[in-house]
């Protein structure tokens, strides 16, 4: 890789190996409108009779076409008939757990019959059982579970994904999961983020000793992530079920110790504290907020704090309180939406689902909710400018959509109008 193409991000580490990368043949594509998605007073930053073109893997020029300069257009040799389809930045998957082995569908049918979520937890089950599974699971073999899931993804037009450890809780198993989310981008092709979630749950074996698990994870885990380069990031589950806001505090001042940015589940399941320890700590994101207050919307505004909303898991759990959506909006904190893809509370496997979801059950409008797989989800993963825009620099990464208006990408339930996928300037057919 050139080192032009190397990105510093906002941790000042380098990184090259989310496939950042320059090369592939010069491209324009016409005949599409483009939903640029970038912060202009145009809702969806529409331009009309777009054409973009694309040099070494980046975008060079986004516009009206018929405003294009002689030189943008001159000497291409590729070009891409948008067939009069609306473009848009490839989706951003910032928030999900896609490696793990098993499924959790008798769980799903123990819900049914009346158990709740926090119940099967307690009592054995949840994300312990998936732990089980994923322990006894080679590399290989997570891969090959895994793989049909970001496939999906990205056939729905996600170029960018974060994927999270967490069935592991022990060093080795998390270790392994990162890296398989690794391969998986590698050999599929996407840009994959990968987020330690070692705070996840308490493994069994630590019953009566949660301090030793917390030692293990910031004494060992964090360390061997951070200095093999397995993770992006480091998360933590702020709940009673899982980790309390002292014990996540203590998770955060270890990751920072390894130059490694937060992340928090915060407030998902009752009121923990979650977004204002996140804020505390400059998380870039605090995730599902269904119990955050006022005051934690203000203090996340304050830190530059991204709320990622999940209705995934609100939906599957068949949860009723809603997230703050008015405060958030009201004290100006971005909002990005995401699939949480997992086998316990979110076995979603479609962006655009959870962006109508986004719209349905959380009053999301469908441009708030394009936003929050764009502009607002590439910040949580350190990548704005990069990702989550048309705009000129950012990388080629697109989505072309067979609708007449991109309100239509959260309006449709369970269609997929992705008709193809640009990933760094490459072309690519979804379905393929
Ligand atoms: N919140 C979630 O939605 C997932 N993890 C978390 O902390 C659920 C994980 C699971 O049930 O397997
Ligand atoms: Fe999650």
């Amino acid at each position: 890789m050139a080192d032009s193409a190397r990105k510093v991000c906002q941790n000042g580490r380098r990184e090259d190996d989310l496939n950042i990368e320059p090369g592939g043949p010069d491209l324009l594509i016409r005949n599409v409108h483009v939903g640029t998605m970038a912060d202009t007073a145009e809702a969806y930053g529409v331009v009309r009779d777009g054409l973009v073109a694309v040099a070494g893997g980046r975008i060079t020029w986004v516009g009206a076409a018929r405003t294009a300069p002689r030189e943008v257009t001159a000497g291409t040799s590729r070009t891409l008939d948008g067939g009069g389809g609306w473009l848009t930045p490839g989706l951003i998957d910032c928030h999900t757990h896609l490696v793990f082995a098993g499924t959790r569908a008798d769980e799903f049918e123990m819900r049914l019959r009346g158990m709740t979520y926090e119940e099967i937890a307690r009592a054995g089950g949840g994300i312990q059982s998936t732990v089980t599974a994923t322990r006894a699971a080679t590399e290989e073999q997570l891969c090959g579970a895994s793989e049909w899931r970001l496939e999906t993804l990205a056939a729905h037009g996600v170029t960018t994904v974060d994927i999270k450890s967490g069935y592991g809780l022990d060093v080795g198993t998390e270790l392994r999961m990162l890296r398989a989310a690794r391969t998986l981008g590698e050999r599929l092709d996407v840009r994959v983020s990968r987020t330690l979630l070692a705070a996840h749950a308490l493994p069994p074996e630590y019953r009566d000793r949660r301090d030793a698990y917390l030692d293990l994870v910031c004494g060992t885990v964090i360390p061997r992530a951070a200095a093999d380069r397995l993770a992006h990031a480091v998360d933590a589950f702020c709940e009673g079920i899982a980790f309390t806001a002292a014990e996540c505090a203590h998770v955060f001042d270890a990751a920072a110790a390894h130059g490694l940015p937060v992340r928090l589940h915060a407030d998902q399941l009752s009121p923990s504290g979650g977004a204002e320890l996140a804020a505390r700590y400059r998380a870039r994101s605090a995730d599902h907020l269904e119990y955050a207050t006022e005051a934690g919307c203000r203090a996340l505004a304050a830190a530059g704090t991204t709320a990622v909303l999940l209705p995934g898991a609100y939906y599957t759990l068949g949860e009723s309180r809603r997230p703050p959506v008015d405060a958030l909006r009201r004290h100006g904190v971005p909002i990005a939406v995401a699939t949480d893809l997992n086998p316990g509370s979110s076995p979603v496997t479609s962006p655009l689902l959870a962006m109508n979801m986004a719209c349905v059950l959380f009053g999301l409008t469908p441009e708030e909710a394009l936003a929050g797989m764009t502009r607002h989800a590439a910040p949580v993963l350190g990548l704005q400018g990069e990702v989550g825009v048309v705009s000129p620099g950012a990388c080629a990464d697109l989505a072309l959509w067979d609708v007449d208006h991109p309100s239509e990408l959260s309006y449709w339930v369970g269609a997929n109008p992705c008709r193809v996928v640009v990933r760094g300037g490459e072309v690519h057919d979804p379905r393929k």
